[in-house]
């Protein structure tokens, strides 16, 4: 650069994900198809649309959601859209000359953890493995972690790629990080859940880690050639997974405890079975931040969960002190056998806006 002269660079996806999203805003699969294969056609590699274009747009989505500028409909739409263009796509640069043929280079499992729904990241790591010649077995969201164990049996394959989209999930993601240890598999991980720079992929048990699916799918591929591990024991300090298993047995009757607490202090919600669930469902999620910072020993886990809490409930005209009281009402209710559990409520509590609106009704 010299001068003042102000260079920016520019990708192909600058002017194209833009279209992108209007397409799957208006519903229009045609032109968000068409956004894809122009790409494609223009020699962009499938490999670098399914990140730059097809990831970048839910993450772009999932913001509008956060923001409350995408309602939630439009959003399952439009993650229904992209998961057709990324068939339509991989399958077409499959068919393409020089295509690495499927199965070439080993075959793989993809999984999401327990407890996610987030489906489409798996897709889109398994497509790319996929194209890299991978024969993949993708096996849908939120599998039990004994199941998954159960399902892939007595001959799996060297490795597996794990996804899990939310920090919350962390509990289940090292249970099922865990039984793919025991059936001695190499784990690799991905996703946002996993922490700035896979910071919390090692609390869950994973051997390693990848920030994108090409460098996952470049490990991956590193991986399937050698012999596999011998099965071993999920790790973490003993108290720890005490309490996780604690955890794990009572979270269903804590939540209960804290709805009715939250029942008593404020009769109207019981007026509206929405209200009623949606505190359950709230609760229920700030005890799995609570367990996830557990495992991961990182308060700063429940922090980052209490501030994005308080974001979105702001963004939808929704009361921000009631974050903070979701911590006070899981503190009343977390036994004291819970130490570990009952400082990282604290902490998440410590991390909220005051309370500034009267708490108890009448
Ligand atoms: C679509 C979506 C859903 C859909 C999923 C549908 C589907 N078919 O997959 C549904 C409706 C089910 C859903 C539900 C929920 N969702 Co949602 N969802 C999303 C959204 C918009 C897109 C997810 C996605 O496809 N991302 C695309 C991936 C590819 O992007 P990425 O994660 O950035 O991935 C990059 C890397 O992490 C990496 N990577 C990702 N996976 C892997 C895997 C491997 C192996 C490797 C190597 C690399 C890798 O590569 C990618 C490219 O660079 C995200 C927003 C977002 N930012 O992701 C929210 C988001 C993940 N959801 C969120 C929430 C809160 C929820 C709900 C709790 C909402 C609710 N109240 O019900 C539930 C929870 C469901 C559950 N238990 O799993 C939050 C999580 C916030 C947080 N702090 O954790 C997000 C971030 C939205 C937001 N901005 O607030 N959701």
């Amino acid at each position: 650069m010299t001068g003042d002269t102000i260079t920016s660079a520019t990708t192909p996806f600058d002017t194209s994900l833009p279209r992108y999203l209007d397409a799957v805003h208006a519903g229009d699969r045609r032109s968000a198809v068409a956004v894809a294969m122009n790409l494609l056609d223009s020699g962009i590699s499938p490999e670098e649309i399914i990140t730059g274009l097809l990831a970048a747009s839910q993450t772009a989505i999932g913001l509008g959601w956060q923001e409350g500028r995408w309602s939630v409909a439009l959003e399952h739409r439009a993650s229904a859209i992209t998961e057709a263009v990324l068939q339509t796509l991989t399958d077409t640069a499959m068919r393409a000359p020089g295509a690495i043929p499927e199965g070439s280079r080993g075959r793989a499992v993809v999984a999401c953890t327990e407890g996610e729904w987030h489906v489409l990241p798996g897709r889109m790591a398994s497509e790319v493995l996929r194209l890299r010649g991978v024969d993949v077995s993708f096996i849908g969201p939120s599998v039990p972690a004994e199941e998954l164990a159960d399902f892939l049996g007595d001959d799996p394959p060297t490795a597996v790629a794990v996804t899990c989209s939310m920090p919350i999930s962390l509990p289940g993601a090292s249970r099922t990080i865990g039984a793919l240890r025991g059936l001695g598999m190499y784990v690799l991980c991905g996703g946002r859940g996993f922490g700035p720079q896979g910071a919390w992929a090692g609390a869950a048990g994973a051997d390693t880690w990848a920030p994108t699916f090409s460098a996952g799918a470049d490990l991956l591929l590193e991986l399937l050639p050698q012999s596999r591990p011998s099965p071993r024991l999920p790790i973490g300090p003993p108290e720890v997974t005490a309490e996780l298993v604690l955890l794990r047995r009572d979270q269903a009757t804590w939540v209960e405890a804290a709805v009715s607490l939250a029942l008593a202090k404020w009769p109207h919600l019981a007026e509206s079975d929405r209200a009623v669930r949606a505190t359950r469902e709230d609760l229920g999620s700030t005890l799995s931040a609570v367990g996830a910072a557990t495992l991961t020993a990182d308060s700063s886990l429940v922090e980052q969960y209490a501030n994005w809490f308080e974001l979105v409930m702001r963004a939808h005209r929704l009361p921000v002190w009631f974050v903070a009281s979701a911590f006070e009402l899981l503190l009343a209710v977390i036994p004291t056998e819970g130490p570990l559990l009952r400082a990282m409520a604290q902490a998440g509590l410590d991390a909220c806006s005051p309370i500034t609106a009267p708490i108890a009704d009448g």
